[in-house]
């Protein structure tokens, strides 16, 4: 792979970092589409939004300390709250709270030498002109409503993209999410999306969820064996993983996964040529959860004495 993209198989391993409105419900980070929650029943976690316990520093260090070489942050999942400052919405962390949550990952990130990357859910359950389709919390009671205009939403869509490729500093990875059936590359302005994506930021990986080839396939809660191919060629990859089955904070889950399996697993990602991109959902205040903790700590005891620092991962 090109040199200025080769730091992705050197840094091999990075936490998947889901926070959100969600996070306080503490059950799924689908919460509000599988209860289809009106606006004012999710509107009880916005009020109560306080992520005084969201410290990025401490949560680089412990992505660092166990062996995690980059990161990737949910910026805007399907719910559609930003964590960031947005020109173009009102429903966002700095509205709610005064924080750029964004801004304080990248920083803390690259403070500890990990690349930077922000995921962006196509989905969104917030704003107006999103179609109402079967995931939408308010299938069945839009009759009578205004019509929904996806132009519209495509267009803030590429607003808030440029906002993050232009207001952050060097962003390496994109992680959209996701097109389904029934929508296509041009109902999300794919294209569009990516051509800006590689202008702005020239050499930043974009992933393969916006329904044409990205620079890297995604496969989740999925563990490739071999090295990943499309079309007779090897393709780059990331494999995603829960530590409990959601992605959002699920405070009464416990089954989480053993450390000794997700070294297997990091350990199998990197041996296929792929890397392991490992979730930790932190709880509704912003903390990391005590089990999370102590799986990335019994992580980073494997691969303190095992990692050798490769040329190339870090910024
Ligand atoms: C999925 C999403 O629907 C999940 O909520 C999660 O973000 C996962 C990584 O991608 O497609």
């Amino acid at each position: 792979f090109p040199d200025s993209t080769g730091w992705f198989e050197a840094a091999r391993f990075g936490p998947f970092v889901h926070f959100g409105l969600y996070s306080l419900a503490a059950r799924h980070e689908w919460v509000r589409s599988r209860e289809a929650m009106s606006p004012e029943e999710y509107g009880r976690y916005l009020e109560r939004f306080d992520p005084d316990l969201f410290d990025a520093r401490q949560l680089a260090r412990a992505a660092r300390e166990s062996g995690m070489r980059y990161a990737v942050l949910t910026a805007k999942h399907h719910d559609g709250f930003c964590l960031f400052g947005s020109a173009l919405s009102d429903y966002t962390s700095v509205r709610a709270t005064g924080r750029d949550l964004v801004r304080e990952f990248v920083d803390a990130m690259r403070a500890e030498g990990l690349r930077v990357g922000l995921y962006y859910s196509l989905l969104d359950w917030h704003h107006p002109d999103f179609t109402v389709d079967e995931h939408h919390p308010l299938r069945g009671a839009e009759a009578g409503r205004e019509p929904r205009d996806m132009a519209r939403y495509r267009a803030y869509m590429a607003g808030q993209i440029r906002e993050l490729l232009t207001g952050y500093g060097r962003i390496d990875l994109l992680f959209f999410d996701f097109t389904y059936p029934g929508k296509g590359p041009e109902e999300w302005g794919s294209e569009q999306l990516m051509s800006m994506a590689q202008e702005l930021q020239p050499g930043i990986l974009v992933n393969d969820r916006l329904g044409i080839p990205g620079d890297y396939v995604t496969p989740e809660q999925y563990q490739p064996d071999r090295p990943l191919e499309r079309g007779g060629e090897q393709v780059r990859w990331e494999a995603c993983h829960t530590l409990n089955g959601s992605w959002g904070y699920d405070r009464d889950n416990h089954a989480y996964k053993d450390p000794a399996l997700l070294v297997r697993m990091l350990v199998q990602s990197v041996a296929c040529g792929g890397n392991l991109l490992l979730n930790v959902g932190p709880t509704g205040r912003g903390a990391l959860d005590p089990r999370a903790r102590a799986t990335l700590r019994a992580i980073g005891a494997w691969t303190e004495p095992h990692a050798r620092s490769v040329h190339g991962a870090g910024p």
